[in-house]
């Protein structure tokens, strides 16, 4: 069993990366207010990611930021990558928090974000090969739903969404199933959230699903509203291979809560919000890229053979 460590999280599994954070609003190329929650992929040999970038007028889109290492040396493209189309209404006040998974199947990146109509936000997919031109599919489900992505193949015939509704007050993680990416059914909850606990009053999918040998890791944030304002945080569960609405192992505690002073102080204090991840497969370290009070990314990293043995400890 792993101890908690003087921060409060479980010692070991999550490393912050020293050079943290490692995107800023003063590295942009253009004036912004923040740079977080951020899609993660490897991309042509290189890591990629689609930072949420909210500009002065508090609307957001996504912007490309590449590294060789994953690490240090950003790219940042010199202009926006994926604005509102206004050819989708539900994309009126900005596009959020992306999860990109690559869809062998297809050939194509699919990015999973949300959009912010003039109602409340639901979950839009758009399909790319190279992140500069991208084919949207549009919206999936309708309002009010956040935190999705897709897997990256089918079970069944069948592509599976994970994404997360608010129905009755209550957000739950749910899954939903298609034949063609377009008409969603057999709607599920697969992780609820648990009343009384760190994660009592939300949950919602982290970064993309990660298949490993013993499952798909998911990486969620759990939310528990405090007197001073929601404590975001991060739990782990680990799904079946095959039939991944099965919930196989679910840990008690977080493994990553904000203490640091960029978790601690932004727009937004008190929130660490994984949205993307890479995993070297050589080393078998997996990189977290996650918003801090949703200001800045921030890198933490992880040796994925740890994660799989702490959760499988783990009781449902
Ligand atoms: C969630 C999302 C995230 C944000 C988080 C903390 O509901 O809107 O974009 O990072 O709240 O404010």
């Amino acid at each position: 069993m792993l101890d908690a460590a003087s921060n409060g999280d479980v010692r070991s599994l999550f490393h912050r990366y020293p050079g943290n954070p490692i995107l800023t609003s003063s590295l942009w190329p253009y004036p912004v207010n923040a740079v977080f929650n951020p899609g993660a992929t490897e991309f042509q040999g290189e890591t990629l990611l689609l930072v949420r970038v909210e500009d002065l007028r508090g609307f957001s889109h996504l912007t490309v930021a590449k590294s060789k290492d994953g690490k240090t040396n950003w790219r940042i493209s010199p202009g926006p990558t994926l604005q509102p189309d206004d050819g989708f209404q539900e994309e009126q006040y900005g596009l959020e928090d992306p999860r990109i998974v690559y869809l062998s199947e297809e050939g194509k990146y699919a990015i999973t974000y949300v959009s912010f109509s003039g109602e409340s936000p639901l979950i839009s997919l758009a399909m790319t090969e190279d992140f500069n031109s991208f084919h949207r599919v549009g919206s999936l489900l309708p309002p009010e739903d956040k935190d999705a992505c897709l897997f990256p193949r089918r079970f069944k015939d069948r592509f599976v969404l994970i994404h997360r509704p608010i129905i009755r007050s209550e957000a739950h993680i749910w899954m939903c199933f298609s034949p063609d990416l377009r008409h969603w059914g057999d709607h599920r909850v697969v992780i609820a959230r648990r009343a009384r606990w760190w994660d009592c009053h939300k949950v919602g999918l982290g970064t993309q699903p990660i298949e490993t040998p013993d499952g798909w890791l998911i990486i969620y944030h759990g939310v528990r509203v405090a007197a001073s304002g929601s404590l975001y945080r991060v739990g782990l569960a680990l799904l079946d291979l095959e039939e991944p609405w099965k919930v196989m192992c679910r840990c008690d505690q977080w493994v990553l809560s904000p203490t640091t002073a960029y978790e601690q102080v932004g727009d937004v204090p008190g929130v660490v919000f994984p949205t993307g991840a890479v995993l070297d497969r050589n080393s078998n370290q997996l990189r977290i890229y996650y918003g801090a009070a949703d200001k800045v990314v921030a890198l933490a990293t992880a040796d994925l053979g740890e994660i799989i043995d702490f959760l499988k400890e783990c009781r449902l």
